[in-house]
């Protein structure tokens, strides 16, 4: 009777979830020029030239745009690294976190 048994013994897996996840959002303004914008998204979002310039117009004509979802402390850090040479170059560019889903 009932399941026969293999001698084989498995150990329930402790329950790991999964991080919460953020997008970093950029702001569009009239100031900032496009190059920098594309710029940006290739040095700290990783794009590729031709994805950095698609998602620089998506911000230009519709206000905001996802460069990219990450864990907390990823996607803050990200959002300082561009905020901060923004201000270098003295761009008045805009950038923040939401979460996602
Ligand atoms: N609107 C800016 C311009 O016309 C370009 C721009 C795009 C600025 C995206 C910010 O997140 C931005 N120069």
């Amino acid at each position: 009777e009932g399941t026969p048994s293999t001698g084989v013994v498995t150990k329930p897996r402790a329950r790991t979830k999964k991080p919460s996840m953020y997008r970093v959002l950029m702001l569009n303004d009239d100031y900032t020029p496009m190059e920098f914008v594309v710029h940006v998204l290739e040095r700290f979002f990783g794009k590729s030239h031709e994805d950095a310039v698609r998602i620089m117009l998506h911000v230009h004509h519709r206000g905001v745009g996802v460069c990219g979802v990450f864990t907390y402390e990823v996607a803050e850090t990200k959002v300082n690294q561009v905020m901060d040479l923004a201000r270098q170059h003295q761009h008045p560019l805009q950038c923040t976190i939401e979460k996602d889903g």
